[in-house]
């Protein structure tokens, strides 16, 4: 498999520790983003949408979207389960995963916060923006996983949702978010102590700057 990724994209660190997680290896593509490179025609015909990651299978098929890359990986490699097999309890940890992946980090992304800069905004506002974007978001996962089992988001096994937290948590740091939630503070610590979670961080990916 290939996976065309950049280190420091939040999306494409979810694919990484799922890939981790299920002791799968994908050969790496990179696409600087600040560059970028996630616009050359040569992606584009890989990734309409112009975003990382995407994925390609041994058989050339291209997956695109975090989290269908996440469950695509999880029906073909069943264990550990990225999902928890109750319907009501996996239906929570899609849920928490969805606040991240659609209602927190689109509105954080490059692309939108250059847009808001193209019309007007200064780089300032546009750190505030997401500032704010971030710590209401997670004021609601700190209550949604709030009376959940741990060391994990869900329980005693990383899921999806904590393959979705612990890069959000980074883009928050980024950001300058002063991170006032204890119980999210303590799920991303339990995966830290992961080699999964550690080996797919940023700092350890080979395009690392
Ligand atoms: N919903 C998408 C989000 C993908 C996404 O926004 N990726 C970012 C990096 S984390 C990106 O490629 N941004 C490029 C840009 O904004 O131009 C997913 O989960 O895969």
């Amino acid at each position: 498999m290939i996976l065309y990724g950049y280190f420091r994209s939040s999306a494409a660190w979810r694919v990484r520790i799922a890939l981790n997680l299920k002791g799968l290896s994908a050969e790496p593509r990179y696409q600087h983003l600040r560059k970028g490179e996630q616009r050359s025609p040569e992606y584009l015909a890989v990734n309409p949408q112009g975003l990382l990651p995407s994925l390609v299978l041994e058989d050339g098929a291209i997956l695109t979207q975090s989290l269908a890359i996440c469950e695509y990986l999880d029906e073909l490699h069943p264990e550990p389960p990225l999902l928890p097999s109750n319907p009501v309890a996996r239906a929570r940890v899609r849920a928490f995963s969805q606040v991240i992946a659609c209602d927190i980090h689109p509105l954080q992304n490059l692309k939108v916060l250059k847009a808001l800069e193209a019309r007007g905004q200064t780089p300032e506002e546009t750190q505030v923006w997401a500032r704010d974007v971030i710590a209401s978001g997670f004021d609601a996962l700190e209550t949604l996983v709030a009376g959940h089992s741990r060391p994990f988001a869900f329980g005693d096994q990383p899921s999806l949702a904590d393959i979705c937290l612990v890069p959000q948590m980074a883009n928050a740091r980024r950001f300058g978010v002063e991170l006032r939630w204890p119980r999210l503070l303590a799920v991303e610590a339990a995966c830290a102590a992961l080699p999964a979670f550690a080996d797919a961080h940023p700092d350890r990916q080979p395009d690392a700057e």
